[in-house]
């Protein structure tokens, strides 16, 4: 039997979920896209789930497409492929619309749609050795998965400009002086400083932190006017939250807050 290319440990409060293609550096097919997608369903289904962290299996985060799945035999045409609007465009918008944080902890090297899916995470972990490359060019490609959108607003016009005509590769280091990730760290404390954190939002008012990713969401198309009301409207959700009601009580009597997480009243 093979290897399932996706893999899936349920811890208390969050999932690790490894993209899991080692041998081809985890690039993406069909099969691991519904993979995914199935796990990212279980975990948004199951109310105990409050953060899920997405790495990758051996040396590599992600390569983005298998070019394997896009290779002609002499003589043979293209076709239209419907990756985009099957696939890597849902996960993108999925990633966004969880009411929970997802962590990506790159691992390796990210390339091609694998950049661009590890920069719609909420936050980004990189081991020192991974880079980020928008290899989509050197193949006649335009960047995709988000990345026109996302990778701009994070590290600004000038730069992903040349990134993404280039296909420059942007070593970890570099992508969290350039604002591009959360953090670089050691290769051997990737995972740790990941796990660190999905155990935070395992107890964390996770209701307001779907708040804040919807306003955060929201901010890069709203005008300040617009984005003021969002602001006015989440926050009287918040304001009307058991949890907040907790966190307020917790931190009068000193100790440590209890929160809900998903769970309604
Ligand atoms: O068609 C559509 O659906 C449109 C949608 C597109 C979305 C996209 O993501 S397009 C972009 C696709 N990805 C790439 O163009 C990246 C291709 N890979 C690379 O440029 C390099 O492999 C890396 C920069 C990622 C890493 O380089 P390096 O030198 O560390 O490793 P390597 O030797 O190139 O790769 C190791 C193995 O993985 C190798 O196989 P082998 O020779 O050991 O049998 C290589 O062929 C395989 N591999 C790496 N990336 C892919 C891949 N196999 C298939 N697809 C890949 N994307």
């Amino acid at each position: 039997m093979s290897e399932p290319s996706i893999l899936v440990q349920r811890r208390a409060g969050y999932r690790v979920v490894t993209l899991n293609r080692p041998d081809r550096l985890n690039a993406f097919n069909d099969a691991m896209h519904e993979a995914l997608r199935a796990a990212i369903d279980e975990a948004e289904a199951d109310e105990d789930c409050r953060a899920v962290l997405l790495t990758g299996a051996g040396r590599a985060f992600c390569s983005g497409q298998d070019l394997n799945d896009r290779l002609l035999k002499p003589g043979e045409k293209p076709v239209p492929r419907e990756s985009l609007e099957k696939y890597y465009n849902p996960l993108v918008r999925r990633l966004h619309a969880l009411p929970f944080p997802v962590v990506a902890a790159v691992n390796g090297v990210a390339a091609g749609a694998g950049a661009n899916i590890a920069l719609a995470c909420d936050i980004v972990i990189a081991a020192r050795s991974a880079s980020f490359t928008q290899s989509f060019a050197r193949i006649g490609l335009i960047p995709d998965s988000g990345g026109t959108y996302i990778l701009p607003r994070l590290i600004g016009e000038a730069r992903a400009r040349a990134l993404m005509l280039t296909a420059e590769p942007v070593p970890a280091e570099q992508a969290a002086d350039w604002g591009m990730i959360w953090r670089c760290v050691d290769d051997d404390q990737l995972i740790p400083e990941a796990i660190a954190l999905c155990e935070q939002f395992a107890i964390a008012p996770t209701q307001g932190l779907a708040l804040i990713k919807r306003a955060l969401d929201a901010s890069a198309t709203n005008t300040l006017d617009q984005q003021l009301n969002l602001e006015r409207d989440l926050q009287r959700e918040a304001v009307m939250s058991p949890d907040y009601a907790e966190g307020v009580r917790a931190f009068m009597e000193k100790r440590k807050p209890n929160f809900r997480g998903r769970k309604a009243e």
